[in-house]
């Protein structure tokens, strides 16, 4: 065997006979077996001598490691058996403890939940789908015209699949799209999820954010069953106080479409800075699902309706939390998580 091997195969040896040290004896037996003047280690510093010229400096090199490596292990094992019996000397007992570190939910999963809850609670349940969509289900079947800007390249990211029908979806409907083709109605779900969409970054918007959509198809829903159900929603997660209001809107999926606004609840409708003056808070959209999307998904329109809605999870965590730039929610930031 030649030098270098031999350093190699004590290596071995000291590593794996320090993992099985135990007391001081052991740590002593280990001491006069390599690292004295008779010992392994001096025995392959004077075996270098005889090496030929040129495997001395890689020789030499090992070895050294190998020694500081023992003679390291060797004090740091001393130190723990010389300690050994007098912890009352190291550890002052009166001495405060030093809390774990815990970690917990982000923000934004907070609020998913919170507004999760309040809907589960009136009888919704919770559905999931992909975030890679194909442009029917994130589309087509919502009745979006093939050419409708949200289609747009500056709008939607589009993957570079060889069919080029691929994308991530811009809104969690295609979740509820999926529903409708597997279940004929009663429907009553809400859809959480990660979207996303190629806007310009800024205080306001980010290319990635989060929904809650929900939908309810039966036969004879109304648009004041929708009122009553948001309503009960704006008072659970915004307080008991409040008061909503719905203003006309568009989307080629909801017709009637509506945005619904509740009453600013740090001043209670006076007027401050999170409203901006206005007293009122838009906190989401909604309608009465499209007759044109019922029949896309074999769902006849003649027998029943439906409504929807849909809440931007950051948007609301941001007002409730008085965050004026969206991006910190992405930044991972631990003094900002910290806070909340
Ligand atoms: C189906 C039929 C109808 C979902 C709806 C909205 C209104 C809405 C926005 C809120 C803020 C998106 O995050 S946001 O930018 N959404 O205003 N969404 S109705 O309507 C549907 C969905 C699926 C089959």
């Amino acid at each position: 065997m030649n030098l270098r091997d031999r350093i190699l195969s004590l290596r071995e040896e000291i590593q794996s006979s320090i993992g099985g040290i135990t007391s001081a004896e052991m740590l002593e037996e280990f001491r006069l077996k390599h690292l004295v003047r008779k010992g392994t280690l001096q025995a392959m510093v004077e075996a270098l001598r005889d090496v030929p010229v040129e495997e001395k400096p890689l020789a030499g090199k090992e070895l050294n490691s190998l020694k500081a490596f023992a003679e390291g292990e060797y004090k740091r094992l001393k130190e723990t058996f010389d300690n050994q019996g007098t912890a009352e000397e190291l550890l002052d007992t009166t001495l405060p403890g030093r809390n774990a570190e815990s970690g917990h939910l982000h923000i934004i999963t907070q609020t998913m939940d919170e507004i999760t809850r309040i809907f589960a609670a009136l009888g919704f349940t919770v559905e999931e789908g992909p975030e890679i969509e194909d442009d029917y289900h994130n589309f087509e079947a919502l009745n979006f015209p093939p050419d409708h800007p949200a289609r747009d390249m500056q709008d939607t990211f589009h993957i570079n699949d060889p069919v080029g029908k691929y994308l991530l979806r811009t809104h969690t409907s295609p979740v509820q799209v999926r529903v409708m083709e597997r279940q004929k109605p009663p429907i009553r779900i809400i859809a959480p999820g990660r979207v996303y969409r190629n806007e310009a970054i800024s205080a306001r918007s980010y290319c990635i954010f989060h929904q809650i959509e929900g939908l309810v198809v039966d036969e004879g829903v109304t648009f004041s069953e929708l009122q009553g159900t948001l309503l009960s929603f704006a008072k659970q997660f915004y307080g008991a106080k409040s008061v909503v209001r719905f203003r006309p809107s568009f989307f080629p999926f909801t017709e009637p479409s509506a945005e619904m606004d509740v009453t600013c609840y740090i001043c209670g409708g006076k007027g401050c800075r999170i409203c901006k003056g206005t007293g009122w808070l838009e906190i989401l959209g909604c309608g009465m699902v499209h007759p044109k999307v019922l029949s896309n998904l074999n769902i006849d329109p003649e027998k029943y309706t439906g409504y929807a809605f849909g809440i931007g999870i950051e948007r609301t965590a941001m007002l409730k939390y008085g965050i004026d730039d969206i991006r910190i929610l992405y930044e991972n930031d631990l003094r900002v998580l910290k806070q909340f």
